[in-house]
C-alpha cells in the first residue's frame, strides 16, 4: 500500500511558475486539482464524433473557479500587509473572496448587485463573515466603484484586474494538459470579464513555451522547457443579453439568467481580444433557454450540476460542433466554471422532475416506483 501525499493547494503544487518565496505564508483551501471528466451520454447525442470533457471547477473549495485565482491575490495581499480585500461581484468571486479572507483573518467587503445574485452566493458571504455592500446597480455599477475607493481607503483589489488573480487561474490550463498529455484541439469557456479565458491562454502559453501578449504585462514565466508543442483555439461564449464581445462595445444594461455573468463592461477586454487572436478561436453567443437546457442535459444525461453560467460553455460548444465549426474528430474541454447548488432557484424553476406525493405506506410507494420504472 503506498499511501498518496496529501494535496495541499495550487500555489504549494505550482509552486516555480507561480510568484512566491519560500517564506510566503500561503493561503490555501485546497484549491485546484479537479476533475477533467470525458463525457459519454451526451457525446451520443452530438451529429458529429468528438472527445469532449468537461473541467468541474465547481468542485473548488467555494464551488468556483474562482478560488484558483483568490488564493494568490489573498496570499499576495496579505504578504503585501493588506488588513482588507474588496471586490465588486455577480456572487462567486465574493463568495471566494470572503472564505479567503476569513482564513487570512482579514476583512472582505464584497459589493453585490441589489436583488440579482443567486441565494447561494449570498449565504457564503455573509457566514463567511464579509461586509456586503448591496448597490443599487448591476455588476458593472459596483466595479467602477471598487476602483474608485480603492484611491480612498486601505484595501486590496481582488477582482481580476488583480494580476495575481489570473495567475492562480492559469494552473487549471496546466491540470488539463498533464490529464490529456496534449493541449485540447479547442478549450470553451463563459465569457464575463474575460478573465478566466484570459488565464488559461497564459496558462497554455507557458506550457507550449510560446509568446502571448498578454504577457507583457503579465509577468508570466518564459524560458522553460515547452511541455507541449501546441495550444488549444480558445473559443468564449456569452449570453446573448449580455453579449459585449458580440456587439463589439459595452453593453449598458446586461440581462441574462445566467447571473453570474451578467457583466456589460468587460474588465479584461484587450486580453481577450488578444486571446481570440492569437489563439484562432472565437467568440459567440447563447440564449437563456439554450443556456438552460445545457445546464438540464448534463445534469439529466450525465449527472453533473452546474450552474447556468457554466453551462454556456457546453451550449455553445454543441452548437459548433453540430455545425461542424468544430470539426469531427475535436478534442474538446469545456470549462464548468461554478457548481449547481450555487442557484438552487432556477433549478428548482427550471426542472420537470416528477415529484409524486404519497402517503407513508408500502402500497402507495410500491405503486408510484411501478408507475415510474422505465418501460
Ligand atoms: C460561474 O463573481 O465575475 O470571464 O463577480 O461566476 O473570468 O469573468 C463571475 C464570473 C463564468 C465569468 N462563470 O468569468 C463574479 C464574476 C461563472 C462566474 C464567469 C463567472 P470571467
Amino acid at each position: 500500500m503506498t499511501f498518496r501525499t496529501r494535496y495541499t493547494g495550487l500555489i504549494e503544487h505550482y509552486r516555480d511558475r507561480l510568484p512566491v518565496s519560500d517564506d510566503t505564508r500561503l493561503i490555501s483551501l485546497g484549491e485546484g486539482n479537479t476533475p477533467l471528466i470525458q463525457l459519454q451520454n451526451i457525446s451520443d447525442l452530438l451529429d458529429k464524433k468528438v472527445d469532449i470533457y468537461v473541467k468541474y471547477e465547481g468542485l473548488n473549495p467555494t464551488g468556483s473557479f474562482k478560488d484558483r485565482g483568490m488564493t494568490m491575490a489573498v496570499t499576495k495581499a496579505v504578504e503585501d500587509g493588506a488588513k482588507a480585500i474588496i471586490c465588486a461581484s455577480t456572487g462567486n468571486t465574493s463568495a471566494s473572496a470572503a472564505a479567503y479572507a476569513a482564513r487570512a483573518g482579514i476583512t472582505a467587503f464584497v459589493l453585490i448587485p441589489d436583488g440579482k445574485i443567486a441565494q447561494g452566493k449570498l449565504a457564503q458571504a455573509m457566514m463567511e463573515g464579509a461586509v456586503i455592500l448591496q448597490i443599487k446597480g448591476n455588476f458593472d455599477d459596483g466595479m467602477r466603484l471598487v476602483k474608485e475607493v480603492a484611491d480612498h481607503a486601505p484595501v486590496t483589489i481582488v477582482n481580476s484586474i488583480n494580476p495575481y488573480r489570473l495567475q492562480g487561474q492559469k494552473t487549471a490550463a496546466f491540470e488539463i494538459v498533464e490529464e490529456l498529455g496534449r493541449a485540447p484541439d479547442f478549450h470553451c469557456l463563459p465569457v464575463g470579464n474575460a478573465g478566466n479565458i484570459s488565464a488559461h491562454w497564459i496558462g497554455y502559453s507557458e506550457y507550449a513555451n510560446q509568446e502571448t501578449s498578454i504577457c507583457a504585462l503579465h509577468k508570466c514565466e518564459t524560458g522553460n522547457k515547452a511541455i507541449v508543442d501546441s495550444r488549444p483555439k480558445m473559443v468564449g461564449y456569452q449570453a446573448d443579453g449580455s453579449a459585449p464581445f458580440m456587439r463589439g462595445e459595452m453593453v449598458d444594461n446586461p440581462e441574462t439568467v445566467a447571473t453570474a455573468i451578467r457583466i456589460g463592461h468587460p474588465q479584461s477586454w484587450d486580453f481577450a481580444l488578444a486571446v481570440e487572436k492569437e489563439s484562432g478561436g472565437w467568440f459567440d453567443e447563447c440564449s437563456d433557454e439554450e443556456i438552460l437546457a445545457a445546464q438540464k442535459l448534463l445534469a439529466e444525461k450525465e449527472g453533473i450540476f452546474c450552474e447556468p453560467a457554466s453551462a454556456t460553455s457546453l451550449a455553445g460548444a454543441m452548437r459548433d460542433i453540430n455545425s461542424g465549426k468544430i470539426p469531427e474528430g475535436s478534442v474538446i474541454v469545456c470549462t464548468l466554471t461554478g457548481h449547481g447548488l450555487k442557484d438552487p432557484d432556477t433549478a428548482i424553476k427550471q426542472s420537470t422532475a416528477p415529484v409524486v406525493k404519497v402517503d407513508a405506506q408500502l402500497e402507495e410507494v410500491k405503486t408510484a416506483i411501478l408507475d415510474n420504472l422505465p418501460k
